[in-house]
């Protein structure tokens, strides 16, 4: 990652939001909060069950957040509970952060018509991206008229990219729901869209069997010819949250170096890319 820099500003001042997916410091979530926080974003936190809390919550307090709610998006009362508490809190908010995804191992390796299973199928889209729905509609209940909402996907709900398998067709599912979304909320001037986040380590990332080849490969490959800093996604999020993403809805973002755009790898970098 780049030095972390977070200027501070104002592009969130009076605004507040939930940030559902932060597990550590190497999170996407978390990369976005900090960024939002230093505009003057008043956050709140969910995390999933108790493993998680000692994590999130010294995270959460660096950035003056004391608001915490354990919640697995699969319980409707852990949902039920995080709303309840934030309408309790502030009344309303103004913006929602979604960066969460799951498959089981199993179905993340080799053959996807193989291996994809009904259960495993069900349980992919209905965490990674149901969950977006749920919360997206909780959220707009007690949101002023003016806020926004954000997802996280991978290029792999486009494009077929070796073993990410049933999770591709959940994110496929995810930036479909993300245009549905925009335009039931956009009368109210609710925006909704998704940023297309190339490969960053995280925990969602470590442990995937081809995680070198698929990190040599996107540097390789990619019109930056480098990886994707988390500080870009962090920027594209910011914009997107803020007023600054004004008239932008229903967007999926691509955030990748440029990796989306490529047809073909440039011969010296792929070549590079095969070696060692
Ligand atoms: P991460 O492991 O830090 O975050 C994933 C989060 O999902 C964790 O906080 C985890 O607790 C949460 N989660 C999983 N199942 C849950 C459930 N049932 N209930 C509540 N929370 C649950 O990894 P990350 O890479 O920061 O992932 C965040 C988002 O970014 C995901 O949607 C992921 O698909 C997306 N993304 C990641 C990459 C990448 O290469 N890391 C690239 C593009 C998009
Ligand atoms: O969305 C993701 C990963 C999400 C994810 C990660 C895990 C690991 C642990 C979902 N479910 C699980 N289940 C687990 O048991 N990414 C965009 C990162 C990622 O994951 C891949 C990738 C990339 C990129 C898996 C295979 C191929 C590429």
């Amino acid at each position: 990652m780049a030095e972390q820099i977070f200027p501070t500003g104002t592009l969130m001042a009076g605004k507040r939001g939930l940030i559902m997916g932060v597990a550590n410091k190497n999170s996407i979530a978390w990369a976005i909060a900090r960024q939002l926080a230093a505009q003057g974003a008043e956050l709140a936190f969910t995390y999933q069950g108790d493993k998680l809390k000692r994590r999130v919550e010294p995270l959460a307090a660096s950035v003056g957040s004391d608001t915490l709610c354990d919640c697995d998006v699969t319980n409707d009362a852990q949902m039920d509970a995080t709303f309840q508490t934030l309408k309790d809190k502030w009344g309303k908010i103004d913006f929602l952060v979604h960066a969460i995804a799951f498959a089981g191992k199993d179905q993340l390796a080799g053959s996807f018509i193989e291996n994809t299973t009904r259960d495993g199928f069900k349980s992919a889209l209905d965490i990674s991206a149901y969950s977006f729905v749920d919360a997206g509609r909780r959220a707009s209940e007690i949101m002023n008229d003016g806020g926004a909402m954000v997802t996280l996907t991978y290029l792999g709900s486009e494009r077929v990219i070796p073993n990410y398998n049933v999770m591709g067709v959940a994110k496929a599912a995810l930036e479909a729901s993300t245009r549905y979304m925009a335009a039931d909320l956009g009368p109210r001037q609710i925006r909704v869209n998704a940023i297309s986040a190339g490969p960053i380590k995280t925990l969602a990332a470590a442990g995937i069997g081809s995680g070198r080849h698929m990190f040599r490969f996107n540097k390789a490959a990619a019109a930056t010819q480098d990886n994707t800093d988390p500080m870009g996604v962090a920027g594209a999020a910011l914009y997107l949250l803020s007023d600054l993403g004004l008239s932008c809805t229903g967007e999926t973002h691509h955030v990748d170096g440029g990796f989306h755009a490529i047809g073909m790898p440039q011969e010296d970098a792929l070549k590079a890319s095969m070696e060692g």
